[in-house]
């Protein structure tokens, strides 16, 4: 970070960092006005933080300093800012909706001619899937769609066709396979019928393990109810960028869908990896979540800095991380359909942000990525908001809801946004000692408490108050407000990389991952001692070899 910037950064924290919001509140009665501010229909209150004016100019003077503004420029016009593996970073050409053309940096000719034609082949087949002219191999029309991937090919597709449920094609399930663990795959077969049902082979690499071995088990399962090798190719299709694996592997390049290098994988779901979505609900919706997200793009390209949804949302990440020294955020939509996009986030910014090396190859001064985690409310509210409220770490959080329900039952909608309201300002606000000793006192007069315990439990009726959050309010979660949405996280994320200096779109510890087991998995295959770790592991596999034994 810059250390100019960083300094007057310092200085101004040692300032603030004890007033209470409670008191920026009362001081200051246009501080919703000031702090808040949107884009069509997403309104981001950022007033419950822990800043001033003075805050927010500081920080938009690190984001100068930082080179954001001209990195973002990079970004969007397909320099190849992903140093570490030499690739332009162009998710943003995929929900490219303003017919702009786009090269990458060293390589002549418009990404968008195969951006347009994956687009529309994608259009073509989900039609032919939902008009029922492509069928499975007795004639029978598909009924179960199984998306098989994982991370960056998997998270996307399956939260976003969580939270577009009601927008589901009538008649189609859809189902996603991941985990290597046997009882993913085995669980969600047990349930299909081999002839109505659409595999998904989503891949950009075709090479990973977890991927591999579960389109195996797919396709043994699928030909030992069909039998005829030929039928494959009416079930199976494949996503990816290497068309020579998913060839090797029997899948006919006719039936790929191809995406770039120059897309993440957890950048990916506006492609082809989109394609368990668009068939979920069709492509014009598919193509509404590309246009919302393409929405968030010339905002954040393109909004004045103290109005830019992104940009504020990652400095006021960088602050708390990197001068109040917090360790997590908590993602918390007030939307069951959002229930999956807490792990969408975690993976995108986690991977994204978890480094300790900045674009030179130095390490980085100071804490980069913070732990992203949450879930759905009014649930935590009854398991980890404890924490929220009174434990001694404090945690920033992103509380989403929307004000029409798709589900309009009764006054459930009225009790979650009441409680959606009620949490954001109980964090802020607190409850002091003096306020909770009078409420014990209420009770002494109603007599159900004595009076001598008022003085022991005054302590645990207090609440520090002053966490801060960011309320995210949209109209609606149509697709259009949803791709915004996503798109406001990846340009976050994009923001912070920037500030901490390093390189928001590799991702070494997954690719660690991917080769760390094959070492022993090669031991377990055989009954031998083996002796090649350490301590520890050698016993470990030496024990499971052992219970293996006795099992048989
Ligand atoms: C995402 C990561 C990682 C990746 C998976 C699946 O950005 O690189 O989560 O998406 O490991 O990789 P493949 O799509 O190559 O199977």
């Amino acid at each position: 970070m810059r250390a100019d910037v960083v300094e007057k950064l310092q200085a101004h924290y040692e300032k603030v960092a004890d007033l209470h919001m409670r008191d920026l509140f009362e001081g200051d009665e246009n501080r919703f006005t000031e702090f808040s501010c949107s884009l069509g229909d997403i309104l981001l209150d950022y007033s419950k933080n822990r800043v001033t004016s003075e805050t927010i100019a500081l920080l938009l003077e690190l984001a100068e300093e930082s080179g954001v503004y001209e990195k973002r420029a990079e970004m969007f016009s397909g320099r190849r800012i992903n140093s570490t593996e030499g690739r332009a970073v162009l998710h943003t050409a995929l929900r490219n909706r303003s017919g702009r053309p786009v090269e990458v940096e060293g390589q002549a000719g418009d990404v968008m001619d195969g951006v347009d034609r994956v687009l529309a082949q994608m259009g073509t087949f989900c039609d032919a899937v939902h008009s029922g002219e492509r069928r499975g191999y007795t004639d029978a029309e598909f009924t179960d769609i199984v998306s098989i991937g994982i991370g960056g090919s998997a998270l996307g597709p399956l939260m976003v066709t969580e939270a577009l449920k009601p927008y589901a094609r009538a008649g189609l399930r859809i189902h996603f396979v991941s985990n290597v663990d046997a009882t993913d795959i085995v669980e969600t077969l047990k349930e299909l019928d081999a002839e109505s049902t659409l595999f998904v082979v989503v891949s950009k690499t075709f090479t990973t393990e977890e991927t591999l071995a579960n389109a195996l088990s797919a396709r043994a399962w699928f030909l030992e109810r069909v039998g005829d090798v030929e039928a494959v190719e009416k079930h199976f299709v494949a996503v990816s960028v290497n068309e020579d694996a998913v060839t090797e592997f029997g899948i006919d390049a006719g039936n790929m869908f191809e995406f770039w290098d120059w897309v993440g994988g957890r950048y990916s779901i506006w492609g082809a990896v989109g394609l368990p979505i668009a068939l979920y609900v069709g492509m014009d919706n598919f193509e509404s979540l590309l246009a919302g997200a393409h929405d968030m793009d010339l905002h954040f390209q393109q909004a004045e800095p103290g109005e830019n949804i992104p940009l504020l949302l990652g400095l006021l990440g960088v602050w708390y991380n990197n001068f109040f020294g917090m360790e997590t955020h908590a993602v918390l939509p007030y939307d069951q359909y959002l229930r999956f996009l807490p792990d969408y986030l975690q993976q995108l910014d986690m991977e994204s942000c978890g480094k300790s090396v900045t674009l030179a190859g130095e390490p980085v001064d100071g804490a980069t990525g913070m732990i992203i985690w949450g879930g759905p409310g009014t649930d935590g509210q009854h398991a980890y908001f404890q924490l929220l409220h009174q434990g001694t770490r404090i945690v920033p959080a992103d509380f989403i809801a929307a004000a029409e329900s798709q589900n309009p039952l009764g006054e459930h909608h009225l009790k979650l946004l009441a409680n959606f309201f009620a949490q954001t300002e109980a964090l802020m606000l607190g409850k002091t000692r003096e306020e909770a000793r009078e409420e014990l006192l209420v009770e002494v007069e109603r007599g159900r408490l004595a009076s001598q315990d008022v003085a022991d439990l005054v302590g645990h009726k207090e609440f520090p108050g002053n966490r801060p959050s960011n309320s995210i309010f949209v109209r609606r979660l149509d697709p259009r407000t949803l791709g915004a949405l996503l798109a406001m996280y990846e340009h976050k994320v994009f923001v912070q990389g920037c500030i901490w200096g390093i390189n928001p779109y590799d991702q070494w510890g997954v690719e660690l991952g991917k080769s760390l087991a094959s070492r022993v998995f090669e031991e377990l295959r055989d009954e031998s001692t083996i002796n090649s770790h350490d301590s520890s592991t050698n016993a470990l596999v030496n024990h499971y070899k052992k219970l293996r034994r006795e099992l048989d």
